[in-house]
């Protein structure tokens, strides 16, 4: 299946190229999307070098920061207009195993949706501070509660889709940016009633670079569920 996988990054230039080889030897029906904001650390430049020399790799260059839920809509937006069967969001910081896409190809032929999920069988996340995983894990029971949704990580990252999904979406609606960006594309696709399978991955810590995970994109999650619930129940989702 001709899959896209899509990294968007922000200062992962100690990550990116390593990521992007182990990536590619999964599977040579994968082709790679880095949408890269205008990195200060000249990760840009490390991917425009490498897709200079290797087709199978892309790059979208924004002007600057612009957020991760712009960063995935733009690059759903490219795998739209060429001709990509399974289009996969994945983090640029090895949090997410490129081991695990083997996986998410198979299952992926039974469903619509595949995340991969970090609480199914209770938790399994390594090197994260004890803080951010209560975070991450109440944050997770929060959504399931509001919504309804029976998905045990709702705010996952690591998520392949059919292109006929993804063209279901209007995403030029997607109202959210940071974590609820994952939560609504999960609660849209849910009211949809499409088929989604979670399969368990170990997300480990990254242990290159930053977070740019902020207080910002935590409280945008927490209204954002409730605004989400609202829209609906009153059949505007
Ligand atoms: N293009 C782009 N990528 C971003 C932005 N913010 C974060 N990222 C990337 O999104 C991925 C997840 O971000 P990360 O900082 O690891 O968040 P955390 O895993 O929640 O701590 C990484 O590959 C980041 O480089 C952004 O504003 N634009
Ligand atoms: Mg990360």
């Amino acid at each position: 299946m001709k899959t896209l996988v899509i990294i968007p990054t922000f200062n992962e230039a100690e990550n990116i190229s390593q990521l992007i080889d182990k990536v590619l030897k999964q599977d040579f029906n994968i082709d790679i999307l880095v949408i890269d904001d205008n990195s200060p650390d000249g990760t840009g430049k490390i991917v425009a070098e490498i897709s200079t020399n290797n087709r199978r790799v892309h790059l979208i260059e924004r002007e600057g920061k612009l957020g991760l839920g712009s960063a995935y809509i733009t690059g759903f937006k490219y795998a739209l207009t060429k001709d990509y069967e399974m289009i996969v969001e994945m983090d640029g910081d090895f949090s997410h195993n490129p081991e695990n896409l083997k996986d998410m190809l198979i299952a992926i032929g039974d469903y619509d949706v595949v995340i991969g999920s970090r609480y199914i069988y209770g938790v399994s996340v390594v090197y994260w501070p004890f803080r951010r995983l209560l975070l991450s894990y109440f944050a997770s029971l929060y959504v399931r509660i509001i919504t309804g949704m029976k998905i045990y990580d709702p705010t996952a990252g690591f998520i392949a889709y059919r292109r006929g999904v993804l063209k279901t979406i209007d995403l030029n609606h997607i109202m959210s940016d940071g974590y609820s960006f994952q939560v609504e594309m999960k609660y849209r696709l849910w009211l949809k009633k499409f088929r989604i399978k979670e399969i368990p991955i170990i997300f480990t810590d990254r242990t290159r670079g930053q977070s740019k995970m902020s207080k910002k994109i935590v409280h945008e999650a927490i209204w954002m569920v409730w605004k989400l619930k609202f829209l609906a129940i009153t059949k505007k989702l």
